[in-house]
């Protein structure tokens, strides 16, 4: 028994296989620096059945009113009984190519730290007049020396002031649980320990931008929540 083989033990216990099954087998090897490897991946092992067990995801569609699928839109879930974990440091990059902003419409959780790449060979002034954050990053190429930090929650909504038709559209939320919908109007939200939630929806083309949707639903079991949002007509 090597150590090499040990180490690749521990990786399959991440998610239990027959890496874990081999360790049990070869428990009766009494090397202490290799029980303390198979002691590891036990509990690693057994970490990870607890989550397999707790955890739900939440698939979400998202019709317009005349139920064609609604892309872009952002779906996030708080708890009911307000535990979210603690924040992680984030990072997210919202781009510029060709006189537009990649992606349009983002998400990120409180805290995020988003930098601004420009990718046209001319300048942009990116800038926001939202209350959630109010910033300006002056005409610049390339990759600006720091990110903008979003630390309030809200709708931020950016342009440049050198091209009038660039928008982009950033929904800060105060929890990790959260997706935007894809082409189909789908998305999923995974990871949810069991608790009971609120479910919200929201799109930058909604008619009443304060009266967001909202459904209530417990996750213990894979869930599913259908918005039904009333749009106004594209702009572009
Ligand atoms: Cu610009």
């Amino acid at each position: 028994m090597t150590d090499s083989l040990f180490l690749r033990a521990d990786v399959e216990a991440l998610c239990p296989g027959k890496g874990f099954d081999r360790m049990l087998m070869n428990k009766r090897d009494h090397n202490p620096k290799h029980k303390r490897a198979w002691l590891a991946a036990a509990v690693v092992s057994l970490g990870c059945q607890a989550i397999v067990a707790n955890a739900a995801s939440l698939q979400v569609s998202v019709v317009d009113q005349s139920g064609a699928p609604v892309p872009n839109a952002v779906v996030y879930v708080t708890p009911a009984s307000g535990k979210v974990p603690a924040p992680k440091p984030a990072t997210a990059i919202i781009d510029q190519v060709k006189r537009q902003f990649v992606p349009l419409v983002s998400v990120v959780q409180t805290g995020t730290a988003i930098t601004f790449p420009n990718k046209d060979n001319f300048e942009h002034d990116v800038y926001s007049f939202s209350p959630p954050k109010k910033f300006e990053l002056h005409l610049y190429h390339g990759v600006p020396a720091n990110p903008v930090v979003f630390d309030k929650p809200g709708l931020v909504v950016m342009g440049c002031n050198i091209h009038d038709t660039m928008v982009a559209y950033l929904l800060v939320v105060d929890t990790p649980w959260f997706a935007k919908t894809d082409a189909a109007g789908h998305a999923s939200i995974d990871n949810l320990p069991a608790d009971n939630y609120r479910v919200t929806a929201w799109h930058y083309r909604l008619a009443d931008a304060n009266a967001l949707p909202v459904q209530s639903m417990s996750a213990g079991a894979d869930a599913k929540a259908a918005f039904k949002l009333k749009l106004s007509a594209p702009t572009e």
